[in-house]
């Protein structure tokens, strides 16, 4: 079956003969035939019905997880839980080019260090910019624990555009945790190490030589970019700095950092010392950092900072003198410090407590104001104790790790890492309000929203780092368990496992799904790593090829179904470079490129314009071709690279003698005509109906008509070629006629199918 009679049996479909007559044949099952068949009972179709998403429709959260050791991100929609993306961030993927042309390359550029690529990344805290506590959908950042780096993301297009390095530290945790306006992204760093780089300073010199930090990138939101310049690093001692959450409302200006290793312990079980789990546990108590942000700025802006690496660091003793950082003794090894949404409380979880501690805002300014310190620490910073800044301390269960807010007020969830549960609190009255467990041993937790000023509540994730006996095995490699779960309601319900096949994701921010707006189209000639016109777009009509010596710059262009240009030559040796510029408009319409055995591939979506580069060190054939299966002749979407011997001499070769004549030629104009007919009918069902009430077909009709638009320059050439009877070009330009034909049918096509499925009416003559 040709591809235009396919298309008339769609047509004679689509006009109303057959679906009727096919499902009368089945017998219909009903919902209790199915709930037998496959075992369900009422609860697991009340949770169905909470997750499941019918065809068509949306989520209504948009979440973004870190993809762990993946060195990427993975966006999934709540509550249907279906992955929408894995977005590239400190790893090539191929799938987006991402590490293999050139305008990604030059992101990844950015995340080297020591002037060496580092291809993964273990990203742990993804965060979601805001205005005014809430999030504005517009950006999100994320760490690399392993390699001290930062990641900026554009939602406007979900492609990473920046990689900044931290010049001091060599590991880094506690971030990304943005301010509330997004002014600084924190960043705190995890495993102490001498700020210098590439300095040699024995574990002896721990306490005097080590140390750790908290970076605050200024972040500029109309550049969408991380400002190094502007950004700076309070020193603090090497006591493992952990988590960190900003103030906000009552508590904006401040941030909060924990440690776990207070003790300052060093190892060394092959010398016959205890180890670190135990070294960095005896003591009962750790130090959580309260810093004023906002004064720490302020110093730097008035140049009391000096530079370590390129980078502004207010050293300790300035920070002490300065009043702008105080630590408070938190229970043993805590993990999670998290922020109530009105800013007043500070929850921190001691991993090796059952309780949750609740630390009061209020309190803790109070005690700086009266200059109220139980003491020092050893390097003069100044301790606030623990009794004067309490609030509460709630009895949760073993293991508390992380915890989010709710919608209602002085509702809280932590996740209990060993009894492998979620506890639902009241940070207010300090009491359990219920417990539901999770399959198995919980993490990070995350409810909609939950880290913000205004939390919406509904659902909420249980990050689960085993799956054990939740999937279908897969090897001693198990995916990890995101659960969904129902907090809508007093009592929490399990709704749905969710494998994550893609590295250990530690936390997952979502946002409310309207609030995401990114674009279906770049301005033609883009290059959307840097938001710039790429100096290497060409509009139709304009593509060429540079040759200079020892290489060839190409300006081309993809659009459906071919390549422009569909031969490049070259001489063994040369730097090749291929500028491609997509010049679709229609929605989802997305080119690939690639040449063969030259490991470089793009993704050019709609208006992008992307570069290809490589050196031409082999002699041989090498077939290009789009990789994306774009139309119908996507097959035929195709080139090839000639990389000839040096010193190659030209051969006459014969021309081909002619393959078609007379009849061939009418046969096509026969077709063109026929497939005219077929269109007609499309448009005139399209024109007959409130076509124009619906974006989504106006943008296809728009479509359609720009390949029929194309189709004029190739109709003059048959008729032309026709007439000096030229069967051979007046046949094929015939055949590229109806090419743009069967495209524009195809899209015809979609939009009749969206109209009848949404209901458009006939509209008046
Ligand atoms: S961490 Cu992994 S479970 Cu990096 Cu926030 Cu707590
Ligand atoms: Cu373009 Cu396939």
């Amino acid at each position: 079956m040709n591809l235009f009679t396919k298309q008339t049996a769609t047509l004679a479909l689509a006009a109303g003969m057959g679906f009727a007559a096919v499902s009368s044949a089945w017998s219909a099952e009903s919902l209790q035939d199915v709930m037998k068949r496959r075992g369900l009972s009422q609860q697991d179709l009340l949770a169905a019905s909470k997750t499941y998403v019918p065809t068509g429709k949306r989520d209504e959260f948009v979440a973004f997880s870190s993809g762990g050791q993946s060195g990427q991100v993975i966006v999934y929609g709540i509550p249907s839980m279906r992955i929408l993306k894995y977005i590239g961030v400190f790893t090539p993927e191929p799938w987006q080019g991402y590490g293999f042309d050139e305008e990604s390359k030059e992101v990844l550029k950015g995340g080297r260090i020591d002037g060496k690529d580092i291809t993964w990344g273990d990203t742990h805290h993804p965060a979601l910019s805001e205005t005014n506590g809430k999030y504005d959908g517009q950006f999100l950042f994320i760490n690399d624990k392993a390699n001290p780096r930062l990641a900026v993301i554009d939602l406007r297009d979900f492609e990473t555009k920046q990689i900044v390095v931290n010049p001091i530290f060599k590991s880094e945790h506690g971030g990304a945790f943005v301010t509330p306006n997004t002014d600084y992204v924190i960043e705190a760093s995890q495993y102490a190490t001498p700020f210098a780089n590439k300095k040699f300073v024995p574990l002896e010199r721990f306490n005097e030589e080590y140390r750790g930090g908290v970076t605050y990138w200024k972040f500029d939101r109309k550049e969408g970019k991380i400002d190094v310049k502007k950004s700076f690093t309070l020193e603090l001692p090497p006591y493992s700095q952990d988590l960190s959450d900003a103030g906000k409302l009552a508590s904006d200006g401040w941030s909060f950092t924990n440690s776990f290793c207070t003790e300052r312990y060093v190892g060394g079980i092959e010398k016959g010392r205890p180890p670190y789990e135990a070294g960095c546990s005896a003591k009962d108590t750790d130090y959580m950092h309260v810093i004023n942000w906002k004064k720490a700025a302020e110093l730097v802006a008035a140049g009391k900072a000096k530079k370590v690496n390129g980078m502004d660091v207010i050293p300790m003793d300035v920070s002490i003198k300065e009043g702008i950082l105080f630590l408070i003794p938190e229970p043993k090894s805590p993990h999670g410090v998290d922020v109530t949404p009105d800013g007043k409380f500070i929850t921190v979880a001691g991993k090796l407590d059952t309780h949750v501690s609740v630390y009061s805002f209020e309190k803790i300014m109070a005690a700086i104001k009266a200059g109220k310190f139980e003491g020092k620490d050893p390097y003069g910073i100044p301790v606030i104790s623990m009794q004067d800044t309490l609030h509460k301390q709630v009895q949760l269960g073993l293991g508390p790790l992380h915890t989010q807010y709710d919608s209602k007020k002085c509702v809280a969830y932590t996740s209990l890492y060993v009894d492998s549960q979620v506890a639902k609190w009241d940070y207010c009255e300090g009491k359990v309000l219920d417990k539901i467990s999770i399959h198995y041993n919980i993490g990070h937790l995350m409810t909609m929203e939950g880290d913000t000023v205004d939390p919406k509540g509904h659902y909420l994730v249980a990050l689960n780092k085993l799956a054990i006996d939740r999937f279908n095995p897969v090897g001693p490699l198990h995916p990890q368990n995101h659960q969904l779960i129902d907090i809508s309601n007093d009592k929490m319900q399990l709704l749905y496992d969710m494998p994550i096949p893609l590295g250990e994701p530690h936390y997952v921010v979502a946002i409310d799904a309207k609030m995401l707006k990114p674009g279906i189209r770049y301005k033609v000639g883009t290059n959307s790593r840097t938001d710039k016109p790429s100096a290497g777009a060409v509009r139709a009509g304009e593509e060429h090829t540079d040759k200079k010596a020892g290489k060839v710059e190409v300006f081309g262009t993809l659009i459906r179904s071919h390549i422009t240009p569909e031969t490049i030559e070259a001489t063994v040796g040369d730097e090749i470079t291929i500028h491609l510029t997509n010049l679709e408009r229609a929605e989802d319409e997305t080119h690939g490129f690639t040449v063969s055995t030259y490991n470089v591939h793009a993704s050019a979506e709609p208006g992008k314009t992307v570069t290809v580069k490589f050196k031409a060190d082999k002699e041989g054939v090498y077939p290009y071709y789009c990789t994306e299966f774009c139309s119908a002749l996507h097959l035929e979407m195709q080139g090839y690279l000639l990389v000839k011997p040096k010193g190659y001499k030209e051969v006459k070769v014969a021309a081909a003698k002619a393959d078609y004549n007379k009849a061939d030629y009418d046969k096509q104009v026969k077709k063109i005509a026929d497939t005219q007919a077929v269109i007609d009918s499309v448009v005139g069902f399209i024109t007959s109906h409130n076509y124009k009430d619906f974006p989504d077909v106006v943008a296809l009709v728009e479509d359609a008509t720009d390949q029929l638009g194309r189709m004029k320059e190739a109709k003059a050439k048959h008729e032309e070629s026709a007439k000096k009877q030229d069967w051979q070009n007046a046949t094929l330009w015939a055949e590229q006629v109806w090419q743009y034909q069967v495209k524009a049918a195809d899209i015809g096509l979609r939009a009749k199918t969206y109209l009848e499925e949404h209901g458009a009416k006939k509209v008046g003559k």
